[in-house]
């Protein structure tokens, strides 16, 4: 991989690509900014987040700053045996496969800087912990979640890593769930960002549609705007349900073949109607 590009020093890396957390590194600013960017998602979370994220993200306990990889990873080790690894930032396919399959969680070591506060272009600590980690607490998912990194030699092997990658950003990324309360959002992509976090839930722009293995594996996404489709479990066996399907005939079908717009319907697509926008809560 071309790291030159990349925004994280790669040069004090381990083999699997893993460096130290140095904590004492971090500055009171970049604390600071942890906590606002904190502050702003956690308002957002009662009414839009999955029950299960919430959960685990209070177990986690992050709210003053900056988190320690090494102490999250007990607390999460303690849960479902998932631990989490540093990273300079963006890390090879086949290494993070293999992290994945490991039930280690690759996670960003650096912080975005105050100018990118609502957006930036790669995963930082604040994306790759806030978003991820939190429903890596949830033994379905994180089940899920190994038999995902354990499907990519296969892909690899058989030109089905764009495939493989739909899968992993229509739903680790941007997925969404059908609770009793309405669709909630799982998705790190969505629950890292504030305006997606609404947008998703309630843009009459954007589809969203119920999930279907095969119809995920030909569509096509934009990494750089809002989605236009979003896709919808009833719960997370669903995907891991998902894990047990043989993927290499889908890869056979899909892989040379143009993708499916980002915005397509198609026939048999599940349409979820958007939620009302939440009411702001008073004082
Ligand atoms: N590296 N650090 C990091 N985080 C990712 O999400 C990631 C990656 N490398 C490759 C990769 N994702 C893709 O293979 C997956 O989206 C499938
Ligand atoms: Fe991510």
């Amino acid at each position: 991989m071309d790291t030159e590009n990349l925004r994280g020093d790669y040069t004090h890396m381990r083999d699997d690509w893993t460096v130290e957390q140095d904590m004492a590194a971090y500055s009171e600013a970049e604390h600071q900014l942890w906590r606002r960017l904190y502050r702003r998602q956690i308002g957002l979370m009662p009414d839009h987040a999955a029950p299960e994220f919430i959960e685990g993200l209070e177990k986690l306990d992050c709210a003053n700053g900056i988190p320690d990889l090494e102490k999250a990873s007990d607390t999460l080790q303690a849960l479902t045996g998932f631990r989490l690894v540093a990273v300079p930032g963006l890390v090879p396919d086949d290494v993070f496969f293999d992290h994945l399959a490991n039930r280690r969680f690759p996670v960003t070591v650096w912080l975005r800087e105050p100018e990118e506060f609502d957006y930036l272009v790669e995963p930082d600590i604040f994306h790759d912990f806030f978003g991820h980690v939190p429903l890596l607490s949830n033994p379905v998912f994180a089940d899920f979640l190994e038999a995902y990194g354990r499907k990519g030699p296969e892909a690899i092997k058989h030109g089905g890593l764009k495939c493989l990658a739909r899968l992993y950003w229509y739903m680790v990324e941007f997925g969404l769930i059908k609770t009793d309360a309405g669709l909630r959002i799982f998705g790190a992509g969505i629950l890292s960002s504030s305006g997606e976090t609404v947008h998703s839930l309630t843009s009459p722009a954007s589809n969203r549609i119920g999930f279907d293995i095969d119809r995920i594996m030909q569509t096509d996404y934009d990494i750089d705007s809002y989605q236009q489709t979003y896709f919808v479990i009833e719960d997370y066996q669903d995907l891991f349900d998902a894990s047990k399907v043989d993927f290499k005939p889908l890869y056979a079908k899909y892989a040379d073949k143009p993708p499916l717009h980002k915005k397509c319907l198609l026939d048999g697509d599940r349409f979820y109607a958007p939620e009302p926008e939440a009411l702001p809560k008073a004082g």
